[in-house]
């Protein structure tokens, strides 16, 4: 039997002439099929040194460099369960996660390396390596010595490839569960639904800690043995001076609406693109419109999540409609009500789905798997969703309470259990309000209990900002006198909505 190893996939379509770049781009040095070979080699076998066995998770916490990707290769080759995690995470939150994966290997930043090294979720961390945004640290001095080579880790099809967290809507987050198989599905249907062809150059500018940039972006180049123009951050102006060399974009909706706002962006500085993909976030129609009739190119909207990578996605060759996500990729799909019965043709449901792409399950979470799955084993996404009379599909909307700010999930769980702990705060509501930037910003109504003389809006402000990542801190906070609640004592989040929108 063929070894189901995702990285055996990658290097069987990596180019037979080594000596071809992979990566290059204005900040970093050029890397050939080569040279992320034999380093990916190098720092397995330290992994494995290190004790690493497979089926161990590896949590990583580093800047965007190419040595992160290729730490990412090599945790796939030895077997061993690779663990992503956002660089804006702090302190409290990387404890839960280390507490909860239960990581042999932690590579972090050298800066953050004594901080994590004494948290309590790190008790069970065999070893700390750090490596910097510029690719440097004992990760790397401690590789190097290795051989270049390393025989690919047999792996079956279910054994598991990554763990992501996506955080819940009861505040605690869960680690997501995708397979070797769930990963490899995914990137093929995606490398031909997007007609991903010999000579593409992708242009990279997504983080590498999520799906989006991780999986979705790199798996297709990979799978296309392509030439990826590798940017460390998002910077709308060096994106326009590398489209000319680039054939495929991927971004988050803010990506586009900040290029737009660029007037260095141009149809000529798009000549060479073939492809521009939108997703982990709703597209405005008006991006989709303002940048067709700029470029004279259409954005290609997909949707999918973390659970079960990219789930539908405009044509390549048909029409892309502006405010669908076009048509299901290799999985099924169904539109349900909350107790799972089908909802009539055009009506609203939530979209549950069911595939090779579907994860294996929350980590250690077996009752938050079961009730997240139908009897029949189809997955339900939360996302409430319509299939228009063309067949399109369009998310109209999330039955989970759930705010996408910027392609970040905030769950306004997580920001209200944290300031309801705040000295002089009663309770608090989170919700999300449109932002011309973020698509949605995230905005705290507060109640004090009158315990703290002369509470600010600022104080809560940073009271957030000194623990929770920074996309989670509210970009607005509201002091009010109650809550609206409903009969059924329940928060009118609606209302709340309403009063933020009349308070500015
Ligand atoms: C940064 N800030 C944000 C966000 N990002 N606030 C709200 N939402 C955000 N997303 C705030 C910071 O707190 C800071 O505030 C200020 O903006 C500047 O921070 P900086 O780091 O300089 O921001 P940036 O570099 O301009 O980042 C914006 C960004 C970034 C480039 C849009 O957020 C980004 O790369 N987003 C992509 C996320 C992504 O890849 N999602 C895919 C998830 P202050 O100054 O007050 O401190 S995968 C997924 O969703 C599924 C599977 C799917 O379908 O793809
Ligand atoms: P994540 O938890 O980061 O995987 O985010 C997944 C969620 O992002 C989905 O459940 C959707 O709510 C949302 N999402 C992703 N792509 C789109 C899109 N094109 N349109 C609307 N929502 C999207």
């Amino acid at each position: 039997m063929t070894n189901q190893n995702l990285y055996t996939l990658f290097e069987n379509s990596f180019p037979d002439d080594r000596t071809l770049t992979v990566f290059e781009g204005p900040e970093i040095a050029s890397w050939t099929f080569a040279d992320i070979t034999s380093l990916s080699a190098q720092m397995t076998h330290l992994m494995v040194e290190l004790g690493a066995a497979p089926g161990d998770r590896v949590a990583v916490q580093v800047g965007k460099s190419v040595e992160a990707v290729v730490l990412y290769l090599a945790c796939l080759r030895a077997g061993l369960v690779y663990l992503p995690l956002n660089t804006a995470y702090k302190s409290a939150e990387i404890d839960y996660f280390l507490g909860d994966a239960k990581p042999i290997i932690v590579v972090c930043d050298p800066a953050s390396r004594e901080e994590l090294l004494n948290l309590d979720g790190a008790s069970e961390v065999t070893e700390f390596l750090t490596l910097d945004g510029a690719g440097k640290g004992s990760l790397l001095d401690r590789s190097t010595s290795y051989p270049k080579d390393f025989e690919t880790a047999a792996r079956a099809a279910g054994d598991l490839a990554a763990i992501l967290y996506t955080s819940g809507t009861t505040g605690r987050s869960k680690g997501a569960m995708l397979t070797h198989d769930n990963l490899a599905s995914n990137a093929q249907s995606l490398h031909k639904a997007w007609h991903f062809e010999p000579g593409d150059i992708l242009l990279h500018a997504l983080p590498i800690f999520h799906v989006h940039g991780l999986f979705v972006a790199l798996h297709c180049a990979f799978l296309n043995g392509s030439k990826i123009i590798y940017l460390t951050k998002f910077d709308p102006q060096v994106v326009i001076s590398q489209l000319p060399k680039s054939t495929v974009f991927m971004g988050v909706p803010t990506f586009y609406v900040r290029l737009l706002a660029e007037t260095s962006f141009t149809a000529e500085a798009c000549n060479n693109m073939r492809l521009f993909t939108a997703g982990s976030a709703p597209l405005l129609e008006e991006t989709f419109t303002a940048f067709s009739e700029r470029t004279g190119q259409v954005i290609l909207e997909r949707y999918g999540m973390t659970e079960a990578g990219m789930i539908t996605t405009n044509p390549y060759d048909g029409e892309r409609k502006a405010g669908t996500v076009g048509f299901p990729l290799d999985n099924d799909v169904r539109i349900a009500d909350e107790d799972g019965n089908l909802v009539q043709e055009g009506e609203i449901g939530i979209l549950e789905i069911k595939g090779p792409n579907v994860f294996k399950g929350y980590w250690q979470m077996p009752e938050k798997t079961a009730s997240e799955f139908r009897s029949d084993g189809y997955f339900i996404t939360g996302d409430m969703t319509r299939k228009g009379d063309d067949g399109y599909y369009r998310i109209v909307g999330r039955s989970k309470d759930l705010i996408i700010s910027g392609g970040y999930n905030v769950y306004p769980k997580e920001i209200e259990s944290f300031i309801d702990d705040m000295p002089g705060v009663k309770e608090s509501a989170v919700v999300g309000r449109p932002h011309p930037d973020f698509g949605e910003a995230v905005i705290a109504f507060i109640v004090t209990d009158g315990t703290v003389a002369d509470l600010k809006a600022e104080d809560v402000t940073q009271f957030v900002k000194e623990k929770l990542a920074n996309f989670k801190v509210p970009k607005e906070v509201f002091l009010i006198k109650e809550l609206p609640r409903n009969t059924m004592g329940k928060v009118q989040k609606n209302e709340l909505r309403a009063q933020a929108t009349a308070a500015t």
